[in-house]
């Protein structure tokens, strides 16, 4: 090795990269048909907002065609976009919801 006191031994450091989890935006979109009382009630329902907050968003989804109504993991996330469509269409509405990766 390199010197009299040097036995040889390699020290590698790693360095810990901490990635977070990969989020997803909950979308919900527009049709002509859902009533607006139901999409009001699915988002107080699922996803916790007051009515305000609820109409607020059912309103804007309404106008542009596509709203962000939370940003969960996916887990949470597909769960929520399968209580949705499972309400929608139980209640026979053509509401749709769908999830997209957070960029
Ligand atoms: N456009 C629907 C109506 O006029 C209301 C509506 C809003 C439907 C939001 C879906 O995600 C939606 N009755």
């Amino acid at each position: 090795s390199d010197g009299p006191q040097d036995d040889g031994a390699v020290v590698t450091k790693t360095r810990t990269r901490t990635k977070r989890p990969p989020m997803y935006k909950v979308m919900l979109l527009n049709d002509d048909y859902t009533p607006m009382e139901f999409v009001v009630h699915v988002l107080e329902r699922f996803f916790g907002m007051s009515h305000a907050m609820a109409f607020d968003i059912m309103l804007t989804v309404h106008k542009k065609g596509v709203a962000v109504v939370g940003v969960f993991s996916y887990e949470v996330a597909e769960t929520k976009v399968a209580q949705v469509m499972d309400f929608a269409r139980r209640h026979q509405h053509p509401l749709q919801c769908t999830l997209e990766k957070e960029e």
